[in-house]
């Protein structure tokens, strides 16, 4: 399928998402959240993949929402329309693990779609901000809540209130990001990271998705027996039973994904 906004292409079992408007760093206008819309459920639908790695350029994972596109529309054009709804239907609803590879400027909707990401992994040049204060709003993809909840109230309230961009060695320290890596290793690194993901059995990789996800949403008990019980549902794939049959062999496993 052709798209407009990104680049796709699959690598084995690893679908690389890129985005590509780079006359605007990255901004995300609605044509981009179509396009990754697209992507996204094709990568969720198709049998054969099973991680996908968004990435930007060197400049820029993303540098906000499109401001071009949001400057003269009306409240209620915002609230008719829900804008922004769809990044939560459409992107965060995938279902199979994916990493977002980011280099350069991720701020306002861009920091935000990291954040949607299971993990980011960040070059040295990453920098993470949430500078919608100074335009006049706020976050709206989502910032506010998960940025305080990946690095805690102080420094996600200091981020919103000033605006101020937060490198990648402070993103790391905070828990905003997994690892970092040199910028002119960050793609490689991604793609490997996403194939090993993409080489355990499928279906364990998604529940173990949907059991750290869960964790944000919940409270501790419900949180610890709900992973109880889709552990409990795992055990009944084919995949467990080989898995744990290779392991006694001293075999690699073959899965079958279910
Ligand atoms: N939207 C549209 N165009 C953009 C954006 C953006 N977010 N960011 C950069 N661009 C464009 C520039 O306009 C410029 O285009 P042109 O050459 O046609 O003028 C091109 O990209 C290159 O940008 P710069 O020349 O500014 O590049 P610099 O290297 O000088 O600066 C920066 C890079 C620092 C990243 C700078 O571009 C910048 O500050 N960008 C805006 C960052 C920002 O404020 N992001 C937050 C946007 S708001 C948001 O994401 C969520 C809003 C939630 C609202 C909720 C309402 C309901």
């Amino acid at each position: 399928m052709a798209y407009e906004t990104i680049l796709v292409e699959q690598r084995d079992a690893v679908t690389l998402i890129t985005l590509n408007r780079p006359q605007a760093l990255n901004a995300l206008n609605s044509q981009v959240l179509a396009d990754l819309g697209a992507a996204f459920a094709a990568y969720d639908a198709d049998p054969t993949q099973h991680c996908a790695v968004l990435t930007g350029s060197e400049k820029a994972f993303a540098a906000g929402a499109d401001i071009k596109e949001m400057v003269d529309k009306e409240a209620a054009d915002f609230f008719l329309q829900d804008f922004f709804s769809d990044w939560q239907t459409k992107v965060v609803a995938t279902r199979k693990p994916w990493i977002a590879a980011v280099a350069g400027f991720a701020l306002g909707g861009g920091c935000e779609l990291a954040m949607m990401a299971d993990f980011i992994l960040a070059a040295d040049t990453a920098r993470f901000g949430q500078p919608e204060v100074k335009l006049g709003v706020a976050p709206g993809m989502g910032g506010s809540q998960r940025l305080t909840r990946a690095v805690g109230k102080a420094k996600a309230m200091e981020m919103c209130l000033t605006g101020r961009m937060m490198g990648a060695e402070e993103a790391e320290r905070a828990g905003l990001v997994a690892r970092i890596v040199p910028a002119a290793e960050l793609l490689d690194d991604a793609l490997k990271t996403a194939a090993a993901i993409a080489a355990m059995p499928p279906m364990a990789a998604m529940v173990n998705k949907e059991m750290v996800n869960i964790a944000f949403e919940t409270n501790l008990a419900q949180g610890i027996l709900t992973e109880r019980r889709l552990f409990q549902i795992l055990t009944a794939t084919q995949d467990k039973k080989e898995g744990m049959t290779a392991f006694v062999e001293k075999r690699p496993g073959v899965w079958k994904g279910r």
